[in-house]
Order: C-alpha cells, then structure tokens, then sequence
C-alpha cells in the first residue's frame, strides 16, 4: 500500500451558542482505492493567523506521496519533525500532525474492516461520560439563559457540564448558586476551568467563594498560562483535584515532576493525534496520576477518534469534554456519533466508524467562510459578539 494523494477541504460550522467554527476535513487516499479520512479541529483561535491551504496541502502530498500508511510511526516521525510542538493550547502544527494521523488510523481500519481502537490495541469500554460546556460569562445578563441551556441539554440526556468562570465573579457567583437551586441533584458539575485567566491565588480566593454554592469534580487551568509554579501552589492548597491541557510530551513531563496537577487534560488536536495521546496517557499512568480527554470541540469525525481514544486508554478517571457534535449546527457526516446519557458511545464501524457525505462536503467546502472578526473577548471565551457584555 502507499498513499497517492492528500486532500484539504475548509469547512466551517456555527455553533448553537451563535458563533461559527472553521475546520479542515483531510482525505487521504491510497494508490490502490483505499480512503481515510480526518480533522483539523477548530482553527478559529488565536493566534489570529490561518494556514495557507493550498500550501500545507502541496507540502503534505510531498511529504507523504509514496509512503506506507501501515508505518505510522515513520509518517508520525517525519511530521513531528516537520510541524514541532509550538507549546500554545491552539498549536497549528498539533492541527497538522491531528488531521493526518486520524485519516491514516480511518484508512488502516477500513483496509482492514476493523475499528481504530482495535489497532490502538483493543478496547476496555465502549463509551465515555463527557459533559456539555457552558461558555463564560461577562454580564450578570448571560446568567439566565445558560441557566436554561442546562435545562434544555438536560432534556436531552446530557447532566453533566462543566462552566467556563474567571472573567466576572459577579456572574459566576450568580450562576453556581442559581445552578445548585434549579439543578441539584440532577445535573453535576465535572469542571469549573478558568482558562489561565487569573494568577492562582485569585484562582484559590474564587474557587473558596465558589465552594459556597455548588459542588464540582475538578477546578482547570488555576494559573496563567505555562506557569506551572502557580499550578503547583494552588495544588497544594486545593481541597479538589485539578487539571491543565497538556501541550507536548515533555510538557506532560514537566506538570506532572512539578506536582503541578492531578489530572493531565490530554486532547489529540493539541497533542497531535491518537499515537501521541496514547504517549501521554502513559506518562500519566507511570506518575499515577489520572486523565481526563479534553476537546477544542471538533466536529464528528474528531469526536469519534477521541472516542476510539477514550476506549483503548489504560488510564481514564474523569469524564470527558467531547461534545462538540452537540454544539455544532452542520457536519459532512451521514450520521453522527451517539451519545447516551451524557456518555460517548465508541463506534463499532470500520475505521473511525464515521461515513462522509460528500455532497455535503463539497457544499460546505464551496460556501465556507473563514473570517474571524475582531471580538477578542468573544475569540477567547467562544461567545457571540452579540453577548449583552460586548454591548
Ligand atoms: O479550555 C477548554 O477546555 C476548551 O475546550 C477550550 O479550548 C475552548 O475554547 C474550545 C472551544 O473552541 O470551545 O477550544
Ligand atoms: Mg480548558
Ligand atoms: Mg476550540
């Protein structure tokens, strides 16, 4: 076998929360009719730059054209060298590496009529909680219709999310407590992330105040970004456990030696991909610490790879953010994955388990627009510039 061909195809998506995400479809094709398919996960982040597509296209067939897709562990060497580690949340090149190694894993499991997770070793269960997000509040004016948000995820089976706080404490305050009147007993809390808004010490101050009103698994990202010091401090102050995406391996390496959390909040769009995640997975395990999958919210394709991922993972102790199909109002998919009281079910199709529709994708492909604007707070936060805060 060796791969012909790769293609590119932008897509972008809206959100039901009222902003629009842009991604990459990757296709990649054998010199023998076989096909895979992959995901660049959400590019509109900042940095405020996007690839040159007919470029990194034109760079990847060079790089691949020839290749044995059966050696992963060649490609993968090849591409880390080519697109390193950047060690940002949004890192292109994790993007990069992601989109190749889901399509060469969607490709080996067609060939060969299995799932992706029997080729990442087997299975040990066959779904993952995970939990729908409720985006940041800067107004005290968001408050009311996330609180319905929740109940109306609820009717569909998801009770479990996690709330994005840090900006206005004012807003969370209100939130949580109204969150624990309307909702105890019926709908927990995985996660209260701060983003790497705040220094951890106003991170600990929140989070006394937050511990008044509501109860949660874990508290994420507790310090600003790479100060992993400011982790370990609050770490040793926090009664709950505590988590931070992880960036690269030696990342990994450097939170877990530091003390600096309980969880590492592993992801493949960052890590690049299913091998690399699996690296990390196994760091953990040899720290004795836990992971939970994280998400940038991919698309289906995206998703079912983490579920693939979530299914072979020896160390998995905390639910999962990966809702990303819930949030998005259009895919290139025929069908979507299933969720199940807020559980990922893993499917059982060949490859990732996930037809392409390519008519739609064509369609999405010729009307996808890629403009960003310029709403920082809204870039960060995932909200619409239409929020009664950016008024
Ligand atoms: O920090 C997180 O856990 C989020 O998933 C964060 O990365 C979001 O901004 C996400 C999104 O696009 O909603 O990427
Ligand atoms: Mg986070
Ligand atoms: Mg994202």
């Amino acid at each position: 076998m060796k791969i012909q061909r790769i293609q590119l195809f932008p897509i972008a998506s809206p959100r039901q929360t009222g902003i629009a995400n842009q991604h990459v479809i990757v296709k990649l094709e054998t010199a023998d009719g076989a096909i895979g398919w992959g995901e660049m996960s959400d590019l509109s982040h900042v940095p405020m730059y996007q690839f040159d597509l007919p470029e990194l296209e034109r760079m990847l067939n060079e790089l691949l054209r020839g290749k044995d897709p059966r050696n992963l562990v060649k490609i993968e060497d090849d591409l880390i060298r080519f697109y390193p580690d950047e060690g940002h949340m949004y890192s292109r090149s994790g993007l990069v590496r992601q989109g190749v190694d889901l399509a060469l894993h969607d490709l080996l499991g067609r060939v060969d009529n299995v799932p992706v997770y029997t080729l990442l070793g087997g299975k040990l269960r066959d779904r993952m909680r995970v939990c729908y997000p409720i985006f940041r509040m800067r107004s005290v004016e968001e408050v009311g219709p996330n609180l319905d948000r929740v109940e109306e995820k609820l009717q569909l089976g998801f009770d479990l999310i996690r709330v994005y706080v840090g900006a206005n404490l004012e807003a969370d305050e209100l939130f949580l407590g109204q969150f624990t009147d309307r909702f105890k007993g019926r709908v927990t809390i995985k996660s209260l992330d701060f983003s790497n808004l705040l220094d951890w010490r106003r991170t600990a101050m929140a989070v006394e105040r937050f511990d008044e009103l509501c109860d949660y698994m874990l508290i994420e990202s507790a310090a600003p970004r790479n100060d992993i010091e400011g982790l370990t401090q609050f770490r040793r102050r926090s009664r709950r456990p505590s988590s931070e995406h992880v960036l690269h391996i030696h990342h990994g390496w450097q939170l877990l030696a530091a003390g600096a959390v309980d969880i590492l909040n592993v992801s493949p769009y960052l890590l690049g991909g299913l091998r690399a995640s699996l690296r990390l997975i196994a760091l953990a395990e040899a720290a004795r610490a836990s992971v939970l999958i994280g998400t940038t919210q991919e698309l289906n394709l995206g998703t079912a790879a983490v579920a693939h991922l979530a299914a072979a993972a020896r160390i998995l102790d905390y639910p999962g953010d990966n809702t990303g199909p819930q949030l998005y109002m259009a895919d290139t998919v025929k069908t979507p994955v299933q969720y199940e009281n807020s559980h990922l079910i893993v499917p059982e199709g060949p490859g990732l388990g996930i037809e392409i529709d390519e008519e739609k994708l064509k369609e999405m492909t010729t009307n996808a627009q890629w403009t960003f604007g310029v709403d920082l707070a809204g870039v960060l936060d995932r909200t619409s510039a239409t929020r009664p805060s950016a008024k």
